[in-house]
């Protein structure tokens, strides 16, 4: 299926804010200098490149109350939030170039409002290493990059479970993540608890990612938005070493392919984070390359028509 873009917005978020590592703060050139907007462009995309938010600097504090840096992650969400709700508000597709994975936050917050005024369905397609679904209880880093699908469901400072309004941004049948292969022991018993939907990389060997797919785009129909949420760990660290938290055992570049083009193919996609690319973990920016290569797939670059 082809189909049109809406004209695309890129928002860099340059914080390591929510991480463990310092470096993801330079994420947004990193993309810019792989050559992010010209790639888009070339592809026909009307692409505007709104520079860089500004936030707290990173303090590099210890956790306090199992949260690290709360205030400064509450404030960088805030101005995430507000920079992507008007783009979306202004007809427009924003691709969130960050930045930890705690800015998911913010942006699914926005999106998440947006679609509840718009009347349209959400469905968050989660690509992942990890399932990002820690509490200050079970979390054993107090890293917030690892709590975004909690808050977002509810679970966590009410700073953040209540950025956008007094519900919670998302309901757990919203989401859908792919690729998952590393989950902390307390976090594993909430994921369950909550019924999240989980195509782990266990799951994908049996079936395939075809399937997996499939299964995770199941319902996208002309009324759903699509935002894809997509932590660089998500790939194979023997083609993406350049993040903070590589995981052996990811999809492999035919996999990770394959995933883009299915979701080029639903024709829903309204919204993009790429969050923890770590350019001083990278080599000859290889990584952010490989990176805008998959987010052209994204956007419908496939080796042949199929329509
Ligand atoms: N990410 N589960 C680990 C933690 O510290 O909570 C790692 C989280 C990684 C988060 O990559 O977006
Ligand atoms: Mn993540
Ligand atoms: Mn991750
Ligand atoms: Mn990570």
């Amino acid at each position: 299926m082809s189909r049109s873009y809406p004209p695309v917005s890129l928002l860099g978020a340059p914080t390591d804010i929510g991480a463990g590592h310092r470096g993801a703060g330079l994420g947004p050139e990193a993309l810019r200098i792989a050559g992010l907007p010209e790639a888009l462009a070339a592809r026909g995309i009307d692409v505007v490149d709104r520079g860089n938010l500004d936030g707290p600097r990173n303090p590099w504090q210890p956790p306090t109350d199992g949260y690290r840096h709360l205030g400064e992650v509450v404030e960088w969400n805030r101005v995430v939030m507000e920079g992507v709700a008007a783009e979306l508000a202004a007809g427009r597709m924003p691709i969130l170039l960050g930045g930890d994975h705690c800015l998911g936050i913010g942006s699914i917050t926005a999106v998440a409002n947006h679609c509840r005024k718009a009347g349209k369905k959400l469905r968050v397609i989660w690509l992942d290493a990890h399932a990002d679904f820690n509490t200050h209880n079970v979390t054993p880093s107090g890293n917030i990059h690892g709590m975004p699908v909690a808050c977002l469901c509810g679970l966590g400072p009410q700073e953040l479970t209540q950025l956008g309004g007094n519900a919670p941004a998302l309901h757990p049948s919203e989401i859908r993540q792919i690729g998952i292969r590393s989950v902390d022991e307390g976090e594993k018993r909430l994921v369950q608890e909550h019924g999240l939907d989980v195509y782990d990389m266990r799951y994908i060997d049996e079936v395939g990612m075809k399937r997996a797919m499939e299964e995770a785009l199941d319902g996208v129909d002309a009324d759903t938005h699509v935002h894809v949420s997509f932590d660089v760990d998500f790939l194979d660290p023997s083609i993406a070493p350049g993040v903070g938290t590589t995981v052996p055992g990811g999809p492999n570049y035919r996999e990770a392919q394959l995933v883009m083009e299915m979701i080029a193919d639903s024709g829903g996609m309204g919204s993009l984070d790429i969050v923890e690319l770590n350019p001083l973990l990278d080599a000859q920016n290889a990584t952010a390359k490989l990176a805008v290569d998959l987010v052209e797939s994204l956007f419908g670059k496939s080796t042949l028509m199929r329509d």
